[in-house]
């Protein structure tokens, strides 16, 4: 056996089914070693892509997902997606290559020193310099990546140590491992505060989409029958139609779900991570803030809880309930506000226009989309749209990015929420200039076989920075481009293309593309004046009346 070798059962040891990446030379011992295992090895068509689809796997499965690359230039295109992976807390072993290190044969070509790149960047960056250690640094890499707070890690395979005769060592097996419980003082101060708050909202932040949250959450707020936000992360993890929903927190202010934000006297704060922008302003005036998390909050100028619950969120949630259930008058004191929250974003949800208005898009999604779908969004202006106007009723059903918040993952988080649920309706949606970053995975995804479909909102334009340039005053400038003929790029990859060419159109053309399977591509024009509209003017507005009553 050799290190490689040694690597690879280490990897199916940890339950390691597929690793996603492109090989170069520095890897051909690791690549035979998969060959001769039960491991798959995906080819994407860029490095990034690859590191955005290991980091959903570990979004989704809370198991780290694993990803592949040779030394230098590819070790590099890791870089952006180790970036989100770590800012969005998702697992992620990332495996690179290396030159050999007893001997420099062919002196610095291709070498830049990767774990000094990846250090700040992962939980842990190691290379990896002994065959002896593989066993031991493979279990304590997972164990770090799947361990709150989860994250990416990176291990480098120099050449010669993958092929130096290994030690038959075993590898280390998992133990189960529990998070610590909240204390009991904790607990008692966090329901003190619940039971005096007169006017009490929770917020479900980007740690309450951990996949083992879903019923413990859900129970929570059935339980307390407080109402409830989200964070843009946080979206989708109470389960089914509670009745107690209040909106997305997608701006910082001003948005109609601050309504509530800001009659609340208390806000209930589980598993928020400040990585996102901030879903509420806090200052000096209130409302006190209750932190329930795996760990404790980072203080920020913008958020600087008065109370903590820390430790396992699963445990500490019943726990808390047993204290307070049942004793709650007031808990839905909030409620009222609730019908013209809703409503108001509701606004203009099915005006027939064309190009479609955002909320039109929005709503046509929705209905094309049973409630199990998963939507997979890149980085653009839809993506506020999505977040405010998109209900969700079952936990990670829309996946964002409000960390890292890059463009370029949409596709390939797509690719592995459909490889991990072949039975449900899995559709990425990408503006025209996010779509580009990544176009070429539209190949991986034919290649794999899947059944999914791309949505792009086409506006010519890097809408998002346009609309900023608007807002701030500056002149109409640099924004826009030329886009290919999608659907003949569609084409060009076997996938099938279609163009939403109505204002009734986009329901029915999902409907269809769903129907015929495969990988399909829709583009739909949107009418972006929308976002002056609301976003600034009337919600602008708004805030001003607000402050002179
Ligand atoms: C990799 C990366 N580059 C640049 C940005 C800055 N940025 C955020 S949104 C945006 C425009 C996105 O354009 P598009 O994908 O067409 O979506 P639209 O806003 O037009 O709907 C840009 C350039 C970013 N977030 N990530
Ligand atoms: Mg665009």
């Amino acid at each position: 056996m050799n290190g490689a070798e040694l690597l690879v059962l280490a990897l199916e040891n940890e339950g390691v089914q597929q690793i996603f990446g492109i090989p170069g030379e520095e890897n051909l011992d690791f690549v035979d070693a998969l060959r001769r295992s039960t491991i798959k090895l995906v080819l994407t068509r860029h490095e990034q892509a690859a590191a955005f689809m290991a980091a959903t796997h570990g979004r989704l499965t809370g198991k780290a997902g694993v990803c592949l690359s040779t030394l230098g230039p590819g070790a590099l295109n890791l870089a952006t997606g180790a970036g989100y992976a770590l800012l969005g807390a998702m697992p992620m072993i990332m495996i690179t290559g290396q030159k050999g290190i007893l001997s420099r044969k062919q002196a610095r070509f291709q070498i830049v020193d990767i774990v000094s790149m990846m250090t700040p960047l992962t939980k842990m960056a190691h290379q990896i310099t002994s065959t002896a250690t593989i066993p031991s640094m493979v279990r304590e890499a997972f164990r770090v990546a799947q361990q709150e707070r989860p994250g990416p890690v990176h291990l480098e395979l120099p050449e010669d140590i993958a092929r130096t005769a290994a030690p038959a060592i075993l590898p280390v097996p998992a133990h189960p491992i529990d998070h610590p419980v909240a204390s009991h003082s904790g607990l008692e101060r966090a329901a003190g505060l619940i039971l005096n708050a007169k006017r009490p909202l929770i917020m479900l932040g980007a740690a309450a989409s951990r996949p083992r949250l879903a019923e413990p959450l859900s129970d929570f707020v059935r339980r307390l029958q407080i109402p409830f936000f989200n964070t843009q992360m946080g979206k989708g993890s109470v389960a089914g139609g509670s009745g107690l929903y209040m909106g997305t927190a997608a701006l910082s202010e001003r948005d109609y779900v601050h309504w509530a934000i800001d009659e609340a006297d208390l806000i209930i704060a589980i598993g928020h991570d400040t990585v996102e922008k901030p879903p509420f302003l806090m200052g000096p005036k209130g409302p006190v803030v209750l932190h329930i998390g795996y760990l404790p909050a980072t203080v920020e100028e913008v958020y600087f809880p008065h109370a903590e619950v820390i430790g396992d969120v699963g445990q500490s949630l019943p726990l808390l309930a047993d204290r307070v259930e049942g004793r709650l008058p007031e808990a839905g004191a909030l409620l009222a506000l609730r019908d013209k929250i809703l409503a108001r974003i509701a606004d203009r949800a099915e005006e027939s226009r064309y190009p479609l208005t955002p909320q039109r898009l929005v709503h046509d999604v929705r209905q094309a989309m049973p409630e199990d779908g998963i939507v997979c969004l890149d980085n653009g202006m839809y993506k506020i749209w999505f977040a405010r106007n998109y209900r969700t009723h079952v936990a990670n059903t829309l996946l964002l990015d409000n960390a890292l918040a890059t463009m370029g993952a949409g596709l390939p988080s797509a690719v592995m929420a459909a490889l991990l649920n072949p039975g449900r309706r899995v559709l990425a949606v990408c503006g025209d200039g996010g779509f580009m970053m990544n176009a070429q995975e539209l190949a991986t995804a034919v290649g794999l076989g899947l059944d999914l479909v791309v949505l792009i909102v086409q506006d010519d334009a890097y809408g998002m920075i346009r609309w900023k340039q608007a807002v701030d005053g500056y002149p109409d400038f640099g924004m826009t481009f030329n886009n290919p003929d999608f659907v003949a790029y569609a084409a060009a990859y076997g996938a099938t293309g279609s163009r939403v060419e109505g204002p009734d159109d986009l329901a029915p053309t999902l409907e269809k593309a769903f129907t015929r399977g495969g990988v399909q591509l829709v583009t739909v024009p949107v009418d972006y004046s929308e976002n002056l509209r609301v976003l600034v003017d009337e919600l602008g507005n708004q805030a001003l009346m607000n402050r002179r009553n």
